[in-house]
């Protein structure tokens, strides 16, 4: 079982030193009837994450992330800064909460706004929607230690447009998810950030009958190795902020997953799931 810890902030200060990035200028939004949401295409490669436009108006984007690198999976995490807090501090805030330093891990919670992502495999494409209002937003690669990133310029009034049709939901809280309906192993979910941080969600296939208890023992034990009941397939939900929300496409087999969450707790400096933020789920 994975613990991928979201490496990538730590080296982002060498190439955006100083860097602050604020909102662009006001532009006129222009008045269109309620049409789908426009679909971003994001391809990772070893060197780059492009995107096939560089600034677009505020509302529902879709994003869909391409992995082209030649080894791993990639997953595309976007955030805001917010004023006064740059990529630099950011990265040099990042090792320091994931190792359990309480005062950096509030301040990634607090001058951040983590607007989800999704995860990427060489086979199949990994896709999220999300609503973005004027600004600029950064996208980085969760699994990757050179210092990529880049840019959406977000502009104007919010337009008004149809989301896509999810089926279920998962809504988190502190220190838990809850599944909601029939969620699908190949079709779009609703995530609703309910709690006071932010999370993401690791899904990771287990063997049918496999418990909560069963996942958090293993965790808490250290996590070393393979334990029995872990199955290959598994896929992951981006960083999201409390209040917000978000949809993701599964395409997973069907069957039974482990739900967690590895943020670094504010309170504790401890990843959510040793806190008991894990969840079952079976998807049908
Ligand atoms: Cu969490």
């Amino acid at each position: 079982m994975r613990h991928r810890l979201i490496a990538t902030g730590v080296s982002l200060g060498l190439a955006l030193l100083g860097t602050q990035l604020l909102a662009p200028s006001a532009q006129a939004a222009h008045p269109v009837g309620r049409a789908a949401a426009p679909t971003i295409k994001a391809k990772v490669t070893d060197k780059a994450i492009k995107l096939s436009t560089s600034s677009i108006h505020a509302g529902l984007v879709t994003f869909k992330v391409v992995d082209k690198k030649a080894k791993g999976s990639a997953v595309l995490q976007a955030f805001h800064l917010h004023p006064g807090y740059t990529l630099q501090q950011l990265s040099q805030d990042f090792g320091p909460a994931f190792s359990g330093d309480t005062a950096a891990i509030a301040r990634l919670d607090d001058n951040v706004d983590w607007l989800a992502g999704a995860e990427a495999k060489s086979t199949k494409p990994g896709w999220f929607q999300e609503r973005l209002t004027k600004g600029s937003y950064v996208f980085i690669d969760q699994n990757q230690q050179a210092p990529i990133f880049t840019v959406l310029t977000v502009k104007g009034k919010v337009h008004k447009r149809t989301p896509v049709a999810t089926h279920g939901k998962i809504n988190i809280f502190t220190y838990g998810f809850e599944p909601r309906g029939a969620i699908r192993n190949n079709g779009w979910v609703k995530v609703d950030n309910r709690s006071d941080q932010p999370h993401f969600i690791e899904f990771q296939r287990v063997k049918s009958g496999t418990t909560r208890g069963q996942v958090l023992k293993f965790l808490r034990s250290g996590g070393h190795g393979q334990p029995s009941f872990a199955k290959r397939a598994n896929s992951s939900f981006g960083v999201i902020s409390p209040n917000r929300h978000a949809a993701w496409k599964l395409d997973l087999p069907k069957g039974r997953y482990a739900l967690m969450c590895f943020w670094p707790d504010r309170l504790s400096g401890m990843p959510h799931a040793m806190m008991g933020m894990v969840d079952m789920v079976n998807l049908k």
